[in-house]
């Protein structure tokens, strides 16, 4: 049995109801997944056959489920398709890394994304000529260069799916996955763009059978999901370079919430991005390297408990960095932008610039040990 799923849950021991759960109390309580152990041999093995030869990343992607019955036919959602994940993957894979994709299922996949039923229908590519199935010309064009990278990819064995369904199933395989990655050391990436459910059911709470409406109004009490980014960086894989991302709604909560989850869990960066805009504007947080004379354009200064909430100079015209230094600590953004980045051709993919930021970083994470 792996390590990751060596714990054995006592179900009489849950934490009181509200409460928040630990990581510990939640592995402790929780079931693991059914297919845990064969999913974390696949990575195992995935992680030993690249180690030395490629950089791995674990790309997280789509939402979690909270299921209400354990037989279940209702749960609660979280939004994303997996576009995100799906669409990095693939430009990780372009960068020459070797990529497990730990996906939603049945969520956006890389390739295949861009066929998806919904915005362009297999069946309309395609043609009949005599007796046989053609792709037209014009989306010949297109599919070429997918269908290679697609076939490269497969044939190379350069990434491995991973799939989850529920908020469980997620934590427990980002455990499993930090703890097989962790001999990478500092060549193990972690690009958490999965949207995790903040709240669950804990087993004792969920109902075995469906709930009956004759019951009346239904009241759900959910309890916190334990924050495991914390023991993600300090103990499950703690040389990882570790990429967060924070999605908001509200444009002025990004930047002081990525700085807030720096602050907290010590990982390496955060990348921000608002529900509306998040295909073309996203914004790099991270701990400046060497911080920069205060009182340049797009630096910030000022300060609460530790963090900095003010931004004293000009508008920010992306992209830029700005930098900020509240005793001791210093913060940096870096802010893309798609239509500043390549001209506004919107036929180009901001994942495309995120990676090639990311590659850098990450090189130079791993050159800073040396
Ligand atoms: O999957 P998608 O492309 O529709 O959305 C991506 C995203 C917004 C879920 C992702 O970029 C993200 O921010 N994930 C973290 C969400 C969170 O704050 O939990």
């Amino acid at each position: 049995m792996s390590e990751a799923s060596s714990a054995q849950p006592s179900r009489a021991a849950s934490p009181t109801p509200g409460r928040e759960f630990s990581t510990e109390s939640y592995f402790n309580t929780q079931r693991p997944p059914a297919r845990l152990e064969v999913q974390t041999e696949m990575m195992r093995e995935f992680v030993k056959k690249w180690d030395g030869k490629k950089r791995v990343v674990l790309v997280t992607s789509g939402g979690t489920t909270v299921p209400l019955e354990s037989n279940t036919v209702r749960f609660l959602d979280n939004f994303s398709a997996g576009t995100r994940g799906a669409t990095s993957a693939e430009y990780f894979l372009g960068a020459g890394y070797a990529v497990i994709f730990m996906h939603r299922l049945h969520s956006l996949r890389p390739f295949s994304r861009h066929y998806s039923h919904s915005l362009n229908p297999f069946l309309d590519l395609l043609t009949i000529s005599s007796d046989s199935v053609v792709a037209t010309p014009e989306q010949a064009k297109h599919l070429l260069p997918v269908l290679r990278a697609y076939n490269k990819a497969h044939d190379e064995g350069t990434m491995l799916s991973i799939d989850f369904q529920t908020v469980n199933d997620y934590l427990w395989l980002l455990r499993a996955a930090g703890t097989v990655m962790a001999p990478l050391e500092r060549r193990g990436m972690f690009y958490l763009a999965a949207a995790v459910s903040d709240f669950f059911l804990p087993d004792d709470k969920v109902a075995e059978h469906k709930i009956q409406s004759a019951k009346g109004s239904l009241h759900l009490e959910m309890d916190q999901v334990p924050k495991v980014l914390r023991p993600l960086v300090q103990e499950w894989t703690p040389e990882g370079y570790i990429v967060s991302f924070k999605l908001e709604t509200d444009d002025n909560l990004l930047v002081p919430k990525a700085r807030a989850a720096l602050a907290r869990y010590g990982h390496q960066l955060v990348i921000g991005n608002e529900l509306h805009s998040r295909k073309y504007r996203v914004v790099f947080v991270e701990r400046a390297i060497t911080p920069p004379a205060s009182g340049k354009e797009g630096y910030f200064t000022g300060g609460v408990r530790g963090l900095v909430d003010k931004r004293i100079t000009g508008a920010m015209t992306p992209p830029l960095r700005g930098a900020v230094t509240p005793g001791g600590g210093a913060y940096e953004e870096t802010w893309l932008e798609l239509g500043q980045l390549n001209g506004g051709d919107k036929e180009k993919e901001i994942e495309e610039y995120i990676i090639a930021e990311l590659v850098a970083r990450h090189e130079a994470w791993i050159k800073a040990k040396k």
